[in-house]
């Protein structure tokens, strides 16, 4: 996840706030947390007692590795193991170890917009894991893996860890495993992590952590728009709020302002104000279960081969295919 937006255009980004902070009710995107400061924030995040997700999954990774492998190897040809937004690898390293020792063939091709994070990802791996062959693709994930599958017709494993799909609304999500979808073989397949509801409380707590660092994270939306559009917002003058329906499974984070506000952006020559409680929408994190799992699969195209999940059911893995 590191740097991830550094090569999205900045005219991207100029439009995108414009359009959020002029939007009634205020929204902006959660894909824009991650520069080089938010990677750092979102690395804390993922180490905090509070934050179960990442936890539960390596736990996953680690009990069922042997399963998993097994299921991703399904004959005996060799296959394209592809992961989508590949982050720091501590994760895929269980597989990969795995992989390894049980001498299944396999190349590792990990897909990031993020240039610097893929030569970290294969300098660690070619370090730890030298007899993984590695070969990183630059680029957005659809228009990569598009380009790929071209090139190639070996069969494919894709990864989507860390519940990332939570970041979109349901539409959005039948519209990104469709997009996959269609990418794919029947012989191919998709392993995919979905966070799962639970106690309320324990969701609410994972996004609203007493050492303020997902509040820090959230902020740091208004504090990129300071550097990269040279404007003055006030962090302190904003609250970070989580809210989560537990009847839809969605938790939401918003930035709400103290107290009425004018703030002029010179990037965009742009005065926003705020009312005193007015709110910007940052973040959706959905939760599921194996019910909504299987009828995001349905609608785009594919169905849920297996199962897999942490002892407390906080999280599960998924093995979908066409
Ligand atoms: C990286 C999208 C899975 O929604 O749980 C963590 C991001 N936001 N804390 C999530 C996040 C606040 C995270 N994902």
């Amino acid at each position: 996840m590191q740097q991830k937006t550094t090569l999205i255009s900045t005219s991207q980004f100029h439009k995108d706030v414009y359009k959020g902070l002029t939007d009634f009710p205020k929204h902006l995107s959660s894909k824009y947390f991650y520069d080089a400061k938010g990677d750092k924030l979102f690395q804390e995040i993922m180490d905090m007692p509070e934050y179960y997700l990442t936890n539960s999954e390596f736990k996953i990774l680690d009990k069922f590795k042997d399963e998993i492998c097994r299921a991703f190897f399904k004959d005996s040809k060799e296959f394209n193991l592809i992961e989508l937004g590949a982050g720091d690898g501590k994760k895929t390293k269980i597989l990969l170890r795995h992989l390894v020792a049980e001498g299944i063939p396999f190349q590792y091709v990990p897909i990031d917009i993020s240039e610097n994070a893929l030569i970290q990802l294969e300098d660690s791996i070619n370090n730890e894991l030298p007899s993984v062959r590695v070969a990183s693709l630059q680029g957005t994930y659809f228009e990569t893996l598009e380009n790929l599958c071209k090139m190639q017709h070996k069969r494919k494993v894709i990864m989507f860890l860390g519940s990332n799909i939570g970041n979109l609304l349901h539409p959005q999500a039948v519209e990104f495993l469709m997009s996959i979808q269609k990418l794919m073989t029947d012989d191919d397949l998709l392993f995919i992590g979905f966070d799962q509801k639970k106690d309320p409380q324990t969701i609410l707590n994972a996004y609203n952590d007493a050492a303020g660092i997902t509040e820090r994270f959230n902020k740091n939306l208004l504090a990129r728009i300071n550097s990269e559009l040279d404007a003055n917002f006030d962090l302190n003058k904003f609250l970070h709020w989580e809210v989560y329906d537990p009847a839809k499974g969605t938790a939401k984070s918003y930035l709400v302002a103290r107290e009425n506000q004018t703030e002029y952006i010179n990037g965009l020559d742009l005065t926003i104000t705020f009312d005193a409680w007015e709110t910007i929408h940052t973040e959706i994190s959905q939760k599921y279960d194996d019910n909504i799992v299987s009828w995001l699969a349905d609608k785009a195209g594919m169905q849920i081969s297996r199962i897999f999940s942490d002892e407390n059911k906080f999280y599960k893995n998924y093995i979908l295919k066409k």
